[in-house]
């Protein structure tokens, strides 16, 4: 370990179990992957080394596909309820640890304390949710045409689930899917990002205590390993029937790609490039502290990051004023220190692409109002920026995943939303508007063609109760709240004859006499 850490990064790893050099695949157990490859994590705050993890072995990917495949034979034979029960204890876990899970979080990936605890409290939200749900698992009961017949419909556990998530979110994420998944009666196997491992790793110590509790390991289990040894394999074991995966656009398609190959199932929840459209007549109070928090918390690394806010043009001057007054008050630096409101980026790469994105924003006539520069020193620090962009600036349709957001004017209402409409991405969409018209205007099929449209709420933060994902190059995915489970279960149509004649739908005849 590095001599930069800190005591409270050493008691944070401490209350989390975490060792020096941990293991990449666990079911329950933690399997040794001896001569692999080992993943060295680093506080993106100062570059420090914080722990290792040895990348997993193809057997010990193997041996965690196998008890993961054996757990679930068990496991669906339980009752949903009997299931809630163990994820209640989950929940009654996480909630004791959040202080030192959502640190570990701010030290690995770099968002502020708040945040960081924030995220763990979306997971104690999930495994209430998913408790509820146990006793909710619903199916319909439909009218049959034919006489004496009855005809619903059920919902099994569907198998193995592969959990693949993004650094930005390393642990709700996970909760999303596998809290769901786990009431559902399938086990799940987390691929964690390589720049989160150890909060990965943290998540599935949680997990073994509640399930040696509970005698049920493999439930939960973990796989940090190459694309060779993990991610390929992966995607293409037929033994995985549904892969929920989250990330870059670049990475969902090849993913769902590979699973549709062998015609698996597939939740993605991809790039975003959310915008806020302010209306002439908004609480600009209001848009000003949605537009902060959506653009500049989690340091612009959210999916749901305000990438693109559309000022109406009366507005407009004074509120960007404003926005560059906000913006120079931001305090940036150590997530962990009470009152920063930006921590760094994730990493080296995450600085390096922002970088980028600033020169070809100057290429393409975008001009900075504010900030545009990396920071000094060891840490991963960028200057959150504004930039006066205009619509033919092609980087404005990318999502480039750092704390740029670019500002438009709009004089049309429907010129915007078919402006902040006209992107790849469909994920998150705002307006802060105090017009019923224009509300209703946005929600309307002609509206946000977003999975996700609010009113006088920013882009970001959304509760779990809802489902979660977007459209077009999104994925089209939902997971959390909602009726997202039934993403994780198999629909079963039945229909049972208690009379004691044979008709045939649809008024068939087709008899032998
Ligand atoms: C993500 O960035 O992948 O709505 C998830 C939000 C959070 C989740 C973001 N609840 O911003």
């Amino acid at each position: 370990m590095s001599d930069t850490m800190t005591g409270e990064a050493l008691d944070i790893l401490g209350e989390l179990g975490i060792r020096p050099t941990s293991e990449g695949a666990c079911w329950g157990e933690w399997i040794a992957s001896p001569g692999e490859d080992v993943l060295s994590s680093h506080s993106p705050n100062d570059g420090g080394e914080i722990g290792k993890v040895r990348l997993a072995s193809a057997a010990a990917y193997e041996e965690v596909l196998r008890r993961a495949g054996e757990a679930f034979e068990k496991w669906r034979t339980w009752p949903a309820p009997r299931r809630g029960e163990v994820i209640r204890c989950l929940g009654n876990e996480l909630r004791k640890l959040k202080k030192p899970l959502g640190a570990l979080v701010s030290l690995e990936m770099g968002k502020i304390r708040s945040e960081g605890e924030g995220e763990v409290q979306e997971m104690i939200d999930m495994a209430d949710f998913a408790v509820g749900l146990s006793r909710q698992l619903y199916g319909l009961t439909m009218q049959s045409e034919r006489p004496g017949h009855r005809m619903y419909e059920q919902w099994h556990p569907l198998g193995v689930v592969g959990v693949i998530t993004a650094f930005n979110f390393p642990v709700a994420v996970w909760a999303w899917n596998a809290m769901i998944a786990a009431v559902c009666g399938d086990t799940t196997i987390f691929k964690p990002s390589h720049r989160t491992p150890l909060t990965g790793i943290a998540v599935q110590n949680v997990c073994n205590r509640v399930m040696d509790e509970h005698d049920c390991r493999g439930v939960f289990n973990l796989l940090i390993g190459s694309r060779a040894n993990v991610g390929d394999p992966l995607v293409n074991d037929r033994r995985v029937p549904l892969i929920s995966a989250t990330g870059s656009c670049r990475m969902g398609r090849a993913i769902g790609a590979g699973v549709a190959k062998r015609l698996g199932r597939t939740i993605l929840e991809l790039g975003g490039n959310n915008a806020i459209i302010v209306t002439p007549d908004a609480d600009l109070d209001m848009a000003l502290r949605g537009i902060l928090f959506g653009a500049v918390g989690t340091a612009g690394q959210r999916c749901t990051t305000t990438r693109r806010i559309f000022l109406h043009e009366s507005i407009a001057a004074g509120f960007i004023d404003r926005l560059k007054k906000a913006y120079s008050s931001i305090r940036i630096g150590d997530p962990l220190e009470d009152g920063m409101l930006m921590g760094p980026l994730v990493d080296e790469d995450a600085v390096t692409e922002c970088v980028n994105a600033l020169e070809v924003i100057r290429r393409q006539g975008g001009e900075i109002l504010y900030g545009g520069n990396r920071l000094p020193g060891n840490g991963c620090f960028v200057e959150p920026t504004l930039v006066m962009a205009h619509t033919g600036m092609a980087i404005t349709k990318d999502e480039t995943f750092a704390p740029i957001l670019y500002i438009f004017e709009y004089s049309d209402l429907e010129d915007a939303i078919r402006a902040q409409n006209d992107v790849d991405q469909g994920l998150s969409s705002s307006i802060f508007t105090k017009s019923f018209h224009a509300a209703e205007t946005f929600l309307s099929a002609r509206g946000s063609d977003c999975g996700i449209a609010n009113v006088n709420i920013g882009t970001s933060g959304a509760e779990i109760g809802g489902a979660f994902g977007g459209e077009k190059d999104t994925g089209g995915g939902r997971e959390a709240g909602s009726d997202a489970w039934k993403g994780y279960m198999r629909r079963q149509t039945c229909t049972l004859n208690w009379s004691t004649e044979m008709p045939l739908a649809q008024g068939v005849e087709f008899d032998v006499s």
